[in-house]
């Protein structure tokens, strides 16, 4: 019975994947490693690797030998915990909430095309509405066949008014008319969808800027959060898109969808590393409450938990 045991680890059943594989070798290797030799941190260095760390693997090896010196760590147990600490710092500073301000705050989210970005949306509203907000969506993907109507199906799902104009309409438009509708109604949010995929990928860049520009001209310190939507799947892929879009427009969040079908859960701390932007939120699934406010000292420990042990929640210590 849930509650029993306290509160389950929210990344523990997203993570499977990620830890039954590449994560759950980097945990046999700490289980059976006898001693902190050569061969063992070549060994962990091509786990890390494949677990999509990537350039990162080099950069957090470097850093845990320097410690396992300093602090004398003879016991491969040591290293785990330090290593789990080393992949928490980078990570970064974890349980930034949503930008929220006096009156409106508009919410822009960016992303290539299938990334999960509306499923997002429609999650961030949800939860938003929950929590007493008043929500209303623009729906700023004018290109693609049949978004428009995939937005107004789940503003009529979560009861979140969604603001449209036809298909091949400026988007900008849009934007300019739900924050207008916004303020004059007083909602408190209003969450700009996007294409992920218009003619070029250049001019999809432009058009971001312009919707920036567009809230702007709205409210002069819109949009307060640009968020990047990167899905967890593409792995090594989501760091150039991450890095193009930040070049782009201002991001100030991160999110990462298909943790629940992605075995490459170390990607994440690659953008983390790439970008500046804390992540913010991660997407565990298709329903509209599969959204977790990110964690990262939960991640990590989820990450290496064993099956038979849910390790137990940690105190208050640190705060
Ligand atoms: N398993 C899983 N599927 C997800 C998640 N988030 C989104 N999806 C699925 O991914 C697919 C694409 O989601 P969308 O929200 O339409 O993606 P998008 O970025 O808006 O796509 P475009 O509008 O084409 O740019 C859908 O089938 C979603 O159900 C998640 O966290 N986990
Ligand atoms: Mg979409």
């Amino acid at each position: 019975m849930p509650g029993l045991f306290g509160r389950l680890n929210p990344f523990r059943r997203p993570l499977e994947k990620t830890r039954e594989g590449f994560f759950g070798r980097v945990t046999t290797l700490f289980g059976r490693a006898q001693q902190l030799d050569a061969g063992f941190w070549s060994e962990l260095e091509d786990l890390l690797i494949e677990a999509d760390l990537a350039d990162t693997a080099e950069e957090v090896l470097d850093d845990l030998k320097r410690r396992v010196q300093e602090d004398r760590m003879r016991s491969p147990r040591d290293v785990q915990e330090a290593l789990q600490a080393e992949l928490v710092r980078l990570l970064g500073p974890s349980g930034e909430p949503l930008a929220k301000v006096e009156g409106l705050t508009t919410v822009l989210v960016v992303g290539v095309n299938g990334v999960g970005k509306t499923t997002f949306i429609a999650k961030l509203a949800h939860r938003l509405t929950q929590s007493g907000e008043r929500v209303i969506l623009a729906a700023g993907d004018t290109f693609r066949a049949g978004a428009v109507e995939q937005l107004k199906r789940w503003g009529e799902r979560i009861d979140v008014p969604v603001i449209s104009h036809q298909a091949g309409a400026d988007p900008g438009a849009v934007v300019f008319d739900a924050m207008q509708a916004a303020k004059s109604r007083d909602y408190t949010y209003c969450i700009l969808d996007t294409a992920g995929r218009i003619h070029t990928k250049h001019n999809l860049m432009e058009e971001l800027q312009k919707l920036e520009r567009v809230a702007r001209k709205v409210d002069a310190s819109a949009p307060q959060e640009i968020l990047l939507v990167l899905d967890a799947v593409t792995g090594q892929n989501a760091i150039q898109q991450a890095k193009k879009f930040a070049d782009t427009v201002d991001v100030t969040g991160v999110v990462v969808t298909k943790l629940d079908s992605s075995s490459k859960g170390g990607a994440l701390f690659a953008v983390a590393r790439e970008l500046r932007a804390p992540i913010k939120f991660i997407g565990t699934g298709e329903k509209v409450d599969d959204l977790q406010p990110f964690d990262a000292e939960e991640f990590v420990r989820a990450l290496f938990e064993r099956e038979e042990t849910e390790a137990p929640a940690l105190g208050p210590a640190g705060q």
